[in-house]
């Protein structure tokens, strides 16, 4: 069990008020509060050390560089990766899929050939993909999901053919909670040949994720949605595939050598890293990383189970509340509902009016939501540092609400 108390004193934000209300914060899907430990990571660069990195012949760049590579060590500790090189600074999820879009896909997807997505993706395991197809002349195709939230894991055999050179699906759906079968999507998707990109934005900050017991080709998540901070998020990559590639955004520190005419790339990680990086911010991402591995990242998944299953029985006896998504067992930290006919924002706003944060909308999963016949959903989302207590607040406050809406 998690020591809950404890670990909310590390938060200074969660002490705060808001509306003269203690603050109940449940909208870590979207981005998660900072520890004083990755706060102190940051201001010790800034304070001690700041000069830019793989530069500098000087003791302070020599020591940034050090503070910022190691950050890389223990990212790819984390996720299991076999070599530090697999493990790419990117600014985020969305970057890291935008990366492989581009210098993957331009060079490997033609005319007529197909890539696999899922009907729960975000925009951002959408968008790139709807852009390379139109420029390849390639077809998107959606895996379908079920009514209750989950894959529809017997269309994938049909789906699965050698057309299919990309599969890319989110390992936790942020609307739905869904956590997918990705070894044997993966196992099925390498048995046609095609290369597999896990979204693992909900993912990583709440699970334990072992990239090598995936066998995934390439991992993406973010920074700020796991106590890290905004402007650093991680594409891991095989390293073969990782080599063959071209550059994705050209300049300083990814190139060897330079001619008027043409250039030489530099060896991984840094060829896809263009430019003077968020170092502090890896920094920063290295600290979350000690912290979150500090704690366990089994014992945090099983706190957030608990805590789903509690929230999901307490929403789930409110008249007129529909939880969208599989049960507590298939799913993460989050629960995604509409209540009554009052409009998500509206509730959101009531709700913030008892201190309570939540994420009304469409999640940046607009497809999704259309097929689950509704524009907008509210979300409460938990992560180590939520309680039982603040689960109570939430089914209050929307008790509240209804009333004040005569609902
Ligand atoms: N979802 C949410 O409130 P970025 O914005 O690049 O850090 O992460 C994008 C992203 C990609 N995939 C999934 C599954 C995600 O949940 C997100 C971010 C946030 O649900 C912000 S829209």
């Amino acid at each position: 069990m998690l020591n809950v108390e404890r670990i909310r004193a590390d938060f200074p934000a969660l002490a705060r008020q808001v509306h003269g209300k203690p603050l109940v914060f449940l909208d870590s899907a979207a981005s998660s509060q900072k520890p004083v430990q990755v706060l102190e990571a940051m201001d010790r660069i800034y304070r001690e050390c700041y000069a830019n990195v793989h530069r500098g012949i000087y003791a302070f760049s020599e020591e940034a560089t050090l503070a910022y590579e190691s950050a890389r060590d223990k990212v790819a500790s984390f996720i299991n990766a076999p070599f530090r090189e697999e493990v790419i600074f990117t600014r985020n999820t969305t970057e890291a899929i935008n990366l492989v879009a581009y210098a993957w896909g331009r060079s490997h997807i033609r005319p007529g050939d197909r890539i696999l997505l899922t009907q729960m993706e975000h925009h951002s395991n959408i968008v790139p993909w709807q852009l390379l197809a139109q420029e390849k002349g390639a077809e998107l195709i959606y895996l379908p999901i079920t009514d209750d939230g989950l894959l529809n894991l017997e269309q994938l055999d049909n789906l699965l053919d050698d057309r299919v050179k990309l599969v890319a699906f989110t390992l936790m759906s942020n609307v739905l909670g869904t956590i997918n079968p990705a070894k044997e999507i993966i196992q099925k998707a390498h048995a046609v040949g095609a290369v597999v990109l896990v979204d693992a934005a909900q993912a990583v900050p709440h699970l334990p994720v072992d990239v090598q017991e995936l066998d995934c080709d390439f991992l993406a998540f973010s920074g700020h949605k796991m106590c890290g901070p905004t402007g650093i998020g991680v594409l891991y990559g095989k390293e073969a595939l990782l080599q063959e590639m071209p550059p994705f955004l050209g300049g300083g520190d990814m190139i060897r050598r330079v001619e008027w005419e043409s250039a030489t790339w530099n060896s991984l990680p840094w060829k896809f890293e263009a430019g003077t990086p968020a170092f502090v911010e890896g920094v920063g991402l290295g600290a979350a990383v000690d912290y979150l591995r500090g704690i366990g990242m089994e014992a945090i998944a099983a706190h957030e189970r608990e805590l789903t299953a509690y929230a999901m029985e307490r929403l789930g006896s409110l008249p007129g509340l529909r939880i969208v998504g599989p049960p507590a067992h298939q799913r993460g930290g989050v629960v995604a509902f509409t209540f009554r006919d009052i409009h998500p924002h509206d509730l959101a706003h009531l709700l913030d009016l008892e201190g309570v944060a939540v994420r009304a909308g469409h999640h940046c999963a607009q497809p999704l939501h259309r097929r689950l016949g509704l524009t907008a959903t509210v979300r409460a989302s938990f992560y180590l540092y939520n309680t039982h207590q603040e689960v109570d607040r939430l089914v209050e406050a929307l008790e509240q609400a209804a009333k004040a809406l005569g609902r």
